[in-house]
């Protein structure tokens, strides 16, 4: 079935058309030479596994401004003088992107979609008014909600926080934008909701009640939870680690921490994790660290996908082209049995150089297909079952008798004592990491 590409008479990308699976032989840059939504690897199709989103954010706000400079990118669709008309516009062109490349989702932030008005209730009803066309969109199109949010650092009243800002007004402003943006995702149908804490954090201890403003924290999570489920989200609610920037030091530094706090709090059975690469990097980690930290807690929900620069450590957001680092996240998410609700969000953009429109067509082509080459390569190591038997090779002790019963809780420390002084020297045992590294290039050049 073809299905229309644009609205009404604007095109905001012309000459652009919808991207197809050409096949690795292709010289097409605007063709996927790997992504094909229908292929079935692993009993799913392609587009069952990836489930790839598109960010409004990235893509339709951003203008390539930075600290030292005004943006570089003219966008058609923000070059009227009404915010609500450029919004209209921006939707349009959202939409056109979406069906054009093929993806099945897409992203955003309140603000994102509508513009701030002069009161809560002029705010509330500009994202009404843009969530009413967005349906339509959706409907007309097939493209889904894979997650909804609010922004709670733009704002200048967010400085010092939203939900764990010192000033309870702002705590309750804070709520107010969640409240809307919940109704507006479970008014889209979308899966998930997601919290990223940006200004959730401190620069100074000294003007700073931490354990406050967790305490603080905790409450909005959990009034969130029960605003969502008793208007009817059955989704998940995500939280988003990062571990710093824009605030000097961010509370949801990394998978484990959020883990625990969400325990803490008893806030994990609606709460997982949107684990985003560039963050777990900044983290000190790598991205394959974070997912398998939420696999671990039974806790991954869905996964921002980009990647940083290794040189300067920076959140730069490019978008994944790292064969290793999609090939071992991709490893960790089939093993885990995918991606349940959640999926591969380019939370990605363009260089501020990358001034073509088309530019922001090649940047998700790049992306799509990394993770399409990805998963190829990832069900054959994680099929062929060479690499996991020799990581549980390595604890066949605790299958047996002392071993199991420890596993078990059946063994105190004096036991474990007696043990080692009734049995000889453990022999060395090899940890081949330069085995299963080898095997890993096999696997991906072969
Ligand atoms: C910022 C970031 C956000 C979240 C949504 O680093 O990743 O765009 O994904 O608020
Ligand atoms: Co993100």
């Amino acid at each position: 079935m073809s299905r229309t590409l644009f609205v009404g008479d604007r095109e905001f990308f012309p000459g652009i058309g919808r991207i197809e699976y050409e096949g690795p032989g292709s010289d097409n840059p605007l063709s996927f030479k790997a992504y094909d939504p229908e292929r079935i690897v692993a009993g799913k199709s392609m587009e069952e596994h990836l489930r790839f989103a598109v960010c409004y954010w990235h893509t339709f706000c951003a203008d390539g401004a930075d600290p030292f400079g005004p943006g570089t990118r003219q966008r058609p669709w923000a070059a009227g003088n009404d915010p609500m008309d450029n919004a209209r516009s921006k939707l349009d062109a959202a939409f056109e992107f979406f069906t054009k490349l093929n993806v099945p989702f897409y992203c955003f932030h309140d603000r994102d979609m509508a513009p701030e008005g002069e009161t809560v209730a002029q705010s509330e009803s500009n994202l009404k008014q843009l969530v009413t066309l967005a349906k339509e969109r959706q409907q007309a199109s097939g493209v889904d909600l894979l997650w909804g949010t609010a922004n709670l650092f733009s704002h200048p009243r967010y400085m010092n926080g939203g939900a764990t800002n010192p000033d309870f007004l702002v705590v309750a402003h804070a709520a107010a934008q969640v409240k809307a943006a919940l109704e507006a995702t479970v008014e889209l149908g979308g899966q998930n909701y997601v919290f990223w804490g940006g200004r959730e954090g401190y620069s100074c201890l000294f003007n700073t009640d931490t354990k406050r403003e967790l305490e603080h924290f905790a409450r909005f999570l959990a009034m969130a939870r029960d605003y969502g489920r008793s208007i009817g989200f059955e989704g998940a609610f995500l939280i988003e680690p990062k571990p710093m920037e824009p605030m000097y030091h961010q509370y949801d530094v990394d998978a484990q921490t959020v883990i625990g706090f969400l325990r803490h709090h008893g806030l994990d059975r609606d709460f997982k994790l949107n684990i985003e690469a560039n963050h777990a990097t900044l983290a000190g980690h790598s991205s394959a660290h974070d997912l398998q930290m939420a696999v671990d807690a039974g806790m991954l929900g869905s996964i921002d996908a980009n990647r940083g620069n290794p040189q300067n450590g920076w959140d730069t957001d490019q978008f994944p082209m790292d064969m290793y680092d999609c090939v071992q996240n991709m490893m960790i998410v089939l093993a885990a049995g995918g991606l349940g609700s959640g999926g591969f969000n380019f939370d990605a953009k363009v260089r501020r150089e990358s001034t073509d429109a088309e530019d922001l067509f090649l940047g998700h082509i790049g992306g799509m297909d990394a993770y399409a080459r990805a998963l190829v390569i990832a069900d054959r190591i994680v099929s062929d079952g060479k690499l996991e038997a020799f990581k549980a090779s390595r604890y066949t002790s605790f299958g047996q008798s002392a071993g199991r019963r420890f596993e078990n809780g059946e063994l105190s420390l004096a036991d474990l004592r007696d043990f080692a002084a009734g049995s000889p020297e453990p022999v060395q045992q090899s940890g081949k990491q330069e085995r299963v590294e080898n095997l890993l290039n096999d696997y991906m050049f072969t």
